[in-house]
């Protein structure tokens, strides 16, 4: 079926066959999860069964940090399944998203009462804090701050219950990934894989958080508003439906898919600050860790922009284009010309009429500064503007010469001097 998706890509069947065969080098890693200790390798299965897109990239990290991502994608998977589990009352839920950080010097806490998918994050809590505080000092301190200071960002919006304005919406990323680039920053500069501008540089580092958490929001609209969550700010969707409920009636299309080319024009201007992170990386696998979320976001923000399915399902990308970008995740430069390709493709479906149609080009524009261009379409289906423009004309060409020369041969004989068409045979 991936295959199947991917037969206009030619590019892609290579590498998915690539990655079908030999498996996927950039993210395998020769990791031997027998000779583990056993609550480190539970730790790696509980990885495996709640995240499909953060495991394979930790995993292929350097050995110290893997570990001490590993535990702090856990511990923060944690807090989330409290944040988003419905079923947990309201002081309840502030409360414990409060205090969370405490747990982790809790021996033997865990806590057994929530109906998330995610579940078992919690339920074995126990075995996730007691390979915490196996961690370096300066690794826990980094964790455990950054948990603290994300369950009380969770908390107070919960109580607030609405995103409100645009800074609001920064500010709610903040907390739930902003946060995480900035604490995975850190310990890259902690485990001395990193320059210490890494982790300085904290505008930087929470912009990497904001592309990948705006581009969730945008792409689970629809997912998230059936079940009642609501994380497109009010400012935004103020201006193009009564409710953010009434954006998924199809009578309201044309409005919806308006304020959605606003919020995926107002997450790529986050692309420069993306560019210049992942610029200063001196560690490879540091690199592609940082590299390949990102890669996977722009590629959704492309086919999510002015895509009416947004309201109606989930949108994804094709495998084989993910696989394509993971093998291609590896150096900046490749990184810049994807980025340049997704943009340019966004560029290419701005409608003349959208109400952000100058401000997405701006913002396009900001994310190909790095190599200096402008946003204009110089290429179709990777032909040149200018040879499309030659071919059709040669093709018009023929077309007239063939209807001229078959169909009116009276028609081209009147075009033809009198004493010339007496020596033609069928002027007469
Ligand atoms: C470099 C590499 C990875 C990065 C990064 C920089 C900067 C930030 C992030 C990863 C975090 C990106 C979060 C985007 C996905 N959003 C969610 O999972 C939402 O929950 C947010 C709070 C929990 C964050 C947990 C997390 C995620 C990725 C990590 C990590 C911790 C630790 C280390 C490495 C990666 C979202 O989840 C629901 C869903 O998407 O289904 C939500 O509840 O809003
Ligand atoms: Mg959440």
């Amino acid at each position: 079926m991936d295959l199947v998706k991917s037969l206009p890509h030619p590019e892609e069947i290579l590498a998915l066959l690539k990655f079908k065969t030999i498996g996927c080098s950039t993210v395998n890693t020769k990791l031997n999860l027998k000779k583990m200790d056993p609550d480190m390798r539970r730790c790696f299965e509980y990885l495996k069964m709640t995240s499909r897109s953060f495991c394979a990239v930790i995993m292929a990290l350097d050995e110290d940090l893997r570990y001490g991502v590993c535990i702090y994608y856990l511990v923060l998977r944690a807090l989330d399944t409290v944040e988003d589990d419905m079923t947990i009352a309201l002081d309840t839920k502030c409360a414990l998203l409060e205090t969370f950080y405490q747990k982790l010097n809790v021996v033997g806490w865990n806590f057994n009462n929530s109906k998330e998918k995610d579940r078992m994050v919690l339920d074995n809590f126990q075995i996730i804090s007691s390979e915490f505080r196996k961690l370096s000092p300066a690794f826990q301190q980094i964790i455990s701050g950054s948990c603290r200071d994300m369950g009380s960002g969770m908390a107070q919006f919960l109580k607030r219950k609405v995103i409100d304005s645009m800074t609001e919406w920064d500010e709610y990323c903040h907390y739930v990934a902003g946060l995480v680039g900035i604490g995975l920053s850190r310990l890259f500069v902690a485990s001395g894989l990193e320059e210490p501008i890494v982790g300085s540089d904290e505008r930087l580092a929470n912009s990497m958080g904001l592309f990948l958490q705006k581009t969730n929001i945008i792409r689970d609209f629809q997912e998230d508003t059936v079940q009642d969550r609501l994380f497109w700010p009010r400012e935004a969707w103020i201006k193009y439906g009564a409710s953010q409920k009434s954006l998924l009636s199809p009578s309201n299309m044309h409005n919806s898919v308006a304020c959605l080319n606003e919020l995926v024009t107002n997450a790529i201007q986050h692309i420069p600050d993306v560019l210049t992170y992942l610029g200063r990386l001196k560690n490879q696998s540091v690199f592609n860790f940082c590299a390949i979320p990102q890669m996977m976001a722009i590629a959704t923000l492309e086919r999510c922009y002015n895509n009416p399915d947004v309201f109606r399902m989930n949108v994804k990308i094709r495998k084989g284009e993910a696989v394509l970008m993971i093998g291609n995740s590896t150096s900046i430069e490749l990184v810049k010309e994807f980025m340049d390709k997704y943009c340019l493709s966004i560029a290419r479906k701005v409608p003349e009429n959208d109400r952000n149609a100058s401000a997405t080009r701006v913002a396009l524009q900001a994310g190909l500064r790095n190599k200096g261009g402008a946003v204009v379409v110089h290429s179709f289906l990777g032909i040149p503007r200018d040879g499309i423009f030659y071919g059709l004309i040669l093709l018009m060409g023929w077309k007239y010469y063939l209807w001229i020369k078959d169909v009116k041969p009276t028609f081209l004989s009147s075009f033809i001097p009198r004493r010339w068409a007496y020596s033609l045979p069928d002027s007469r």
